[in-house]
């Protein structure tokens, strides 16, 4: 052995690791991804890959990828380093609280019941070992550590994975820009499915709203003061003593009625279903699960018993589709029996009661299907959980509807869980540091293949003033999940309870977003498609422009809308990407009497045309018969943009019931802009009569216009 090679080694073990050799195997797993293993034998005694949506076996390498990662071993665990260029910034990682960028971060993925975290909390509901760095050049790069293990992800000097399970490969993606390697990352780990167009209006939760005729009250008061909502949601208190799939007897006799009412009033409904069964012999639920040896087990063979809400509880294994089957179905019962139109998994980390670490025990049995891994302890399927919980619901509602798309929200969740759930960041607090953190959290689970989330509008504890509650909700409103909650005992949250000024700007921040709504559906199947994030990083406006990577005051909506928080501004002259005088961002006025500084404003990239849609009190209120055009042309007198519409669910849009317009604009030399539709693909009809107007931002502001 050289000198050198023992000086470095003599090194490293003083750092407590020793470095396994020089050049890892690498195998192509596609253009510009490459998966790296420490060496062949580990390669071979690996357990198989559940991050990827299907296993993949790697060709030979064409081209290495610009960082290599170096495998070494230490104090009996795994490390993993890779080098990070000078200047690049990093982010993804997932669910995590803290900033935009990731830089000098450190996480560890392990799901966790995190009720009112802080910006520092190591773990949050969701596990997402992926990092997504971008060079000061633009281009980037991905790394993703093939494990649903527990794992550290450091960013404090370099990209270090630590772990001490199962052996794992790390999947490098590179990319000449951030969405080329997120396109890449959802084509490995799979894509969000387009949603019911409901789902993307606005909803309203709490915790909870009990009996019936309280959530009909709420319906009421939100058509009565005409403030848009599509959703409204039963947290547990439905329940008959918090059990699932059961009614409370008073509160929710005929929870069939309810929905009736709910849905002739223009609202949909989604109920939550945990996953802990009471363990009660004679309970339907529990006696069929214990016939059908569907709970994690102990190592001795017996039931794991963990205390939630309705006392001992066991503990459905979802990594069995046998499961996963029986679930499904009961959940399709229970939408049966409530008409409900979604549901809400929550406490899937799984969240145990009194008990050190709140989960089952790393030691309890799962009887995985060999496409997991096959049986093995908690410690490898803690990660799953909830999502494989997600994957049980979502399949049971398909297959029991198949004509309409599921919508299911789940709280805990793991990288390619987008496939079966939207999330929400869990039990924020109604305070600064998380009305502050709230878009960097979404942002950053937009840049982990999750597009769809979004936070407790006004915080899930504690109470919040009327001008805060309108910060929140305007920012809140912009996001792709936009619903408010909050928890029990907490002061009301609803758009009218801090008065009548508030509730004015409340209506206004909610009209926004429904006259936002069909480029917003445009930018959700663009995510479904392609695995671009819906609300995006102000940086993805100017990748060159490197003083935009930690702008938490602006951020895009898809490529051409950008949101403003004024109330967010570090400095008044902080960078930013649509301030300045070039004109390159102009502002557009979506609502009337929405201009106050606790709302975002709203801005147009010079060079594109945004759909906009007609104020509704829900998403399919009335036909959209009118497209107001946002048209910002550029330097040249040129803007191009894209709709995409369908009938809003079901699933005629997969074979060809769609359309998608492009459009253009120019500008002839009598300063007039034209703009024409230069393409119709698919074949949905839009509404009879459908009218364009055209609106002139910008410096073309005033001009005169011809519309398609
Ligand atoms: O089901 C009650 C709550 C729910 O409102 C919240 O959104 C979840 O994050 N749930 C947690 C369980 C109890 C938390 C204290």
């Amino acid at each position: 052995m050289r000198a050198w090679w023992r000086y470095l080694q003599a090194a490293l073990a003083l750092f407590g690791a020793t470095a396994a050799q020089a050049d890892p195997l690498a195998e192509s797993l596609g253009e510009g991804i490459v998966r790296y293993w420490a060496d062949a034998a580990t390669r071979d005694g690996a357990p198989v890959s559940v991050m990827l949506a299907e296993p993949r076996a790697g060709s030979p390498l064409a081209a290495p990828t610009g960082v290599v990662p170096r495998f070494l071993n230490g104090n009996g665990g795994r490390i993993v380093r890779l080098d990070v260029p000078r200047g690049a910034t990093l982010h993804g990682t997932g669910e995590v609280g803290g900033p935009l960028v990731r830089n000098g971060r450190t996480i560890t993925c392990w799901n966790t019941d995190a009720y009112a975290y802080s910006s520092t909390s190591p773990s949050l509901y969701q596990s997402h070992p992926w990092v997504l760095a971008v060079r000061a050049d633009g281009s980037a790069f991905g790394v993703l550590a093939d494990t649903p293990e527990r794992i550290t992800v450091d960013l404090t000097r370099d990209i270090e994975f630590r772990a001490q399970g199962a052996a794992f490969s790390v999947v490098v993606i590179e990319g000449k820009s951030p969405l080329e390697v997120l396109a890449s990352l959802s084509q490995l780990t799979g894509r969000m499915p387009l949603p019911p167009r409901w789902a993307l209006g606005f909803q309203q939760c709490r915790y909870s709203y009990a009996p019936s005729a309280e959530v009909e009250r709420i319906a009421r008061e939100f058509r009565a003061r005409a403030l848009p909502c599509d959703v409204l949601w039963m947290d547990i208190d439905y329940m008959d003593r918090r059990k699932p799939f059961t009614f409370d007897p008073r509160g929710f006799a005929d929870p069939r009625a309810l929905a009736d009412t709910l849905h002739s009033r223009g609202f949909r409904s989604v109920w939550i279903l945990d996953p802990g069964i009471k363990q009660q012999p004679g309970d339907l639920v529990y006696e069929q699960g214990t016939s059908g040896n569907h709970w994690i087990k102990m190592p001795d063979g017996s039931p794991f018993v963990g205390n939630v809400w309705p006392g001992p509880c066991v503990f459905p294994d979802f990594t069995r589709r046998a499961t996963r089957e029986w679930w499904g179905g009961l959940t399709a019962r229970f939408v049966e029996r409530a008409n409900a139109d979604g549901i809400w998994n929550d406490m899937n980390e799984p969240a145990v009661f009194n008990v050190e670490g709140k989960t089952a025990p790393v030691t309890a049995r799962h009887e995985a299907d060999p496409e997991l891994g096959g049986p093995g302890p908690h410690s490898r399927y803690h990660n799953l959980y909830g999502q494989q919980m997600a994957r049980a619901t979502f399949e049971g509602l398909r297959k029991a509807r198949p004509e309409r798309r599921p919508f299911v929200l789940s709280r805990a969740n793991a990288l390619g869980g987008q496939r079966w759930a939207a999330t929400w960041t869990g039990d924020n607090r109604a305070n600064d540091e998380h009305l502050h953190m709230t878009l960097a959290m979404a942002l950053n689970l937009g840049l982990s293949a999750q597009p769809f989330s979004g936070p407790d509008i006004g915080g899930y504890a504690g109470p919040v003033t009327g001008d805060d509650y309108l910060r929140w909700l305007g920012l809140g409103a912009l996001l792709p999940f936009a619903r408010a909650h909050t928890e029990t005992g907490n002061v009301r949250k609803e758009p009218w309870s801090f008065g009548p000024i508030v509730e004015g700007y409340a209506r206004r921040a909610l009209e926004t977003r429904y006259r936002l709504l069909p480029y917003l559906y445009t930018c959700f199947e663009e995510a479904s498609r392609t695995g671009a994030p819906i609300a995006r990083p102000a940086f993805f406006g100017d990748l060159a422009r490197t003083e935009l990577r930690n702008v938490e005051h602006e951020f895009l909506i898809g490529a051409d809308l950008a949101a403003r928080l004024l109330w967010a501004e570090p400095m008044p002259d902080s960078p930013s990407l649509v301030g300045g005088r070039s004109g390159r961002w102009p502002r557009a006025t979506v609502v009337a009497g929405a201009e106050t500084n606790l709302l975002p404003t709203l801005h147009v990239r010079a060079g594109a045309i945004v759909p906009l849609g007609l104020v509704m009190q829900y998403s399919d209120e009335r036909p959209l018969d009118e497209i107001e055009l946002l048209v910002a042309p550029d330097a040249n007198g040129h803007a191009e943009g894209t709709l995409y519409e369908d009938a809003g669910d079901g699933y005629a849009f997969e074979r060809g019931e769609f359309k998608r317009w492009r459009f253009v604009a120019t500008t002839g030399a009598d300063k007039k802009v034209r703009v024409k539709i230069a393409s119709a693909e698919g074949s949905y009809t839009p509404p009879a009569g459908r009218r364009w107007k055209v609106t002139l931002l910008g410096a073309a502001k005033g001009a005169t216009s011809e519309g398609p």
